[in-house]
């Protein structure tokens, strides 16, 4: 066929999917059958599209997805960076277990990134304790102090930002480049709405790599199956070989692995408290189901 091009959805927006080809971006509508087939592209998909006799291209050809992150709706995710304030709204360790459980089963690397360390700096050291398993950076997007590092993890990537609304996501966006004009919670305030929103689902180009910024939720859906979650997190699954029982759901079975590195201290007390309640969560989930 005349006119097949091959690229990546970079934003979704009103109906139309805009695609990265070539170095150029085409204004694209998706063929009812994906919507039919529950295909419906995504911000990060790869896919072909014609451009031939129509002002706008159609996108005709769908590829396989690496992974899918449901909040935000987008694929082929590299890394999240989990943005979590240490102070307003105050640190929150709960939602941030569950996001690292979340992206870790989605096999996305999850950076978490600690802001507002010019309000409070008290808590930084059992933070940098309880998370020493990760990848984990503190920040005060006013400075700058800390943002030169993120930068570096932006090259070849595609990365999401996740975070409650008001942790400074847009904030931090805005102070790794200073060309993006991204509305923050005071500007939305004060002026409306800004160049750019967080409405809509878009990979932005950054410091040679796609970012894209997310509206502020405060709680999301957890889905996984016990199962799924007891494998999640990198360094419980690391340690399962070890655990006496194939399939241990480190939970009531003896010698566990998991619960010996809760006791000698490398899992956080709070890390594994908070997993038994999504194991709890997650097992109600699935006697609902199945009966
Ligand atoms: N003191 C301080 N304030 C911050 C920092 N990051 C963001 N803020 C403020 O926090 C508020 C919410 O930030 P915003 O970026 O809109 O949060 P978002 O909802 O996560 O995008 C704004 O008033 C920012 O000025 C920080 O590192 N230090
Ligand atoms: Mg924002
Ligand atoms: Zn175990």
């Amino acid at each position: 066929m005349a006119d097949m091009l091959y690229g990546r959805i970079i934003k979704a927006l009103a109906g139309f999917y805009y695609v990265e080809a070539d170095g150029m971006v085409y204004k694209t509508r998706a063929r009812g059958r994906f919507r039919n087939n529950r295909q419906k592209p995504l911000v990060g998909d790869f896919c072909q599209f014609d451009l031939s006799g129509h002002q706008e291209g159609y996108i005709l050809k769908m590829e396989p997805r690496l992974n899918v992150l449901e909040r935000p709706p987008i694929a082929n995710v590299d890394q999240a960076l989990l943005v979590f304030s240490i102070t307003e709204p105050d640190f929150d360790d709960i939602l941030l277990d569950k996001f690292l459980a979340i992206v870790e089963n989605a096999d996305i690397k999850p950076v978490i990134i600690i802001t507002k360390i010019d309000i409070d700096d008290t808590k930084m050291d059992d933070i940098k304790q309880r998370y020493a398993p990760y990848e984990l950076h503190f920040i005060d997007s006013m400075s700058g102090d800390g943002v030169e590092e993120i930068k570096s993890l932006l090259k070849d990537k595609v990365t999401v930002v996740m975070g409650q609304s008001g942790v400074g996501k847009s904030t931090m966006l805005n102070a790794l480049d200073k060309t993006q004009n991204i509305a923050t919670g005071e500007i939305s305030q004060a002026l409306g709405r800004g160049r750019h929103t967080t409405r809509h689902v878009e990979l932005i180009k950054m410091y040679g790599g796609y970012i894209a910024d997310t509206p502020g939720f405060s709680s999301l859906e957890m889905k996984l199956t016990p199962e799924e979650l007891s494998t999640s997190y990198h360094d419980f699954r690391e340690l399962t070989p070890d655990c006496r029982f194939r399939g241990c759901m480190h939970d009531k079975e003896p010698d566990c692995a998991v619960k010996a590195a809760v006791e000698k201290g490398t899992i956080a007390k709070s890390r594994y408290a908070h997993y038994l309640v999504m194991l709890k969560d997650a097992r109600l989930r699935e006697e609902k189901k199945y009966g």
